[in-house]
């Protein structure tokens, strides 16, 4: 990235800041509700080189094979860039929109975590941007709020409607630590997962299934929630009640899909409880039941996904789930240590029995929030 930065603009930047990506242990689907999640960030990540430019013009480059653009800082906005540049350009934006006085900017971009993977490659991107430009002009914004750019950059410039998770994550994460949110008043704790003096590990299948946000079943879904709470009469679905929803007269597909955002908030308090107990080997059969209630009652996963997480089954995991948004991406596996191998050869074997591009498995660890590495 470097010789990237070098290459296009001589010389070096002033710094590289990192963000990683995020996996989610349990809490699907419930941000946006309001709810409970339980992500970590992992140990991949984007990190952005940045030098400042007096010119008012922004150039936004990356190692991958995607176009570079330059453009003026006033001519960056919602519905006015398109691709992969209205992520950086729009946290940009959103720090503009907010008052601060954003100078012109070299950018150039390098992400280690695999795109349409369902592991936050979009929040590791804008979370990166958005902690250089914090540090870098020294605004001192609290981490919550670089996570609120990040977003805002997403949902009004990118157009890819998400919720506060995985931006949240990735600002917060720590090694070893999950982060829990309350994703209504926004407060966010560390949680140790002890996984390591369990005997126990994490292992992402990326299924290559495709994955994209700006699709609509993500949109269809956060619509499907809001007309359920609307009928049950609560602020968002993180107030609704099992029975109540029973009870109440939904359109059948309406009602599944709340009842799994009432039960998946219920399984994140569940696990938090265990892993605070230390008995995080007990977490298996809640992020079994996550995923069930994903692929049944929220309808968000495919084939890929739902093999994955039996070839998982079959090479000795305590639990298994599809991860994020759905559609296709990843499934993560909590696997007692020494097995992590087998769950990706699994999964392979699987796959290529029904002819399937071949799985990547890959262990992840809990890991550090976004910071400054050079
Ligand atoms: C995607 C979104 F970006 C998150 O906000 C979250 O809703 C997730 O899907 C589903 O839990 O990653």
């Amino acid at each position: 990235m470097l010789e990237e930065f070098d290459r296009r603009h001589g010389g070096e930047p002033e710094g590289v800041w990192l963000a990683p990506g995020r996996a989610n242990l349990i809490g699907e689907h419930t941000d946006y509700n309001d709810g409970w999640v339980l992500p970590f960030a992992i140990d991949r990540g984007t990190y952005a080189a940045v030098r400042r430019r007096d010119d008012g013009r922004v150039s936004v480059a990356t190692t991958a094979p995607l176009p570079a653009l330059e453009v003026g800082l006033d001519d960056v906005g919602p519905g006015r860039v398109e691709g992969w540049a209205a992520y950086p350009l729009g946290v940009l934006w959103s720090l503009r929109q907010d008052g601060h006085d954003v100078p012109g900017l070299d950018l150039v971009l390098h992400s280690t975590v695999p795109s349409g993977a369902g592991l936050s490659s979009s929040a590791a991107l804008t979370c990166s941007v958005a902690l250089a430009v914090d540090e870098l002009l020294g605004l001192g914004l609290h981490r919550s709020d670089l996570a609120a750019h990040a977003r805002r950059a997403e949902n009004e410039v990118a157009g890819a409607p998400t919720g506060p998770m995985d931006q949240l994550a990735s600002v917060h994460g720590a090694q070893d630590h999950a982060v829990l949110i309350d994703c209504r008043s926004v407060e966010v704790t560390q949680v140790a997962l002890g996984l390591e003096q369990a005997g126990l590990a994490l292992v992402v299948v990326d299924t290559k299934a495709s994955h994209q946000l700006v699709d609509g079943g993500y949109g269809d879904r956060r619509r499907a929630c809001e007309e359920a709470a609307r009928a049950l009469g609560v602020p968002a679905l993180r107030d609704a009640m099992l029975d109540a929803l029973a009870a109440a007269d939904l359109d059948p597909v309406v009602a599944r899909r709340a009842r799994h955002v009432v039960t998946e908030d219920a399984r994140v308090l569940e696990v938090v409880d265990l892993v605070r107990a230390g008995r995080p080997r007990e977490v298996g059969p809640l992020l079994d039941a996550s995923h069930a209630s994903l692929r049944d009652d929220f309808e968000v996963s495919v084939p890929e996904l739902d093999v994955a997480v039996d070839a998982a089954h079959e090479a000795g995991a305590l639990g298994a789930r599809m991860v994020g948004g759905g559609f296709g991406g990843s499934v993560l596996a909590l696997v007692p240590q020494g097995q992590e191998e087998a769950v990706g050869q699994r999964a392979r074997e699987r796959f290529a029995e029904r002819g399937w591009d071949a799985p990547e498995g890959f262990v992840v660890a809990p890991a550090a929030g976004a910071r400054r590495v050079r």
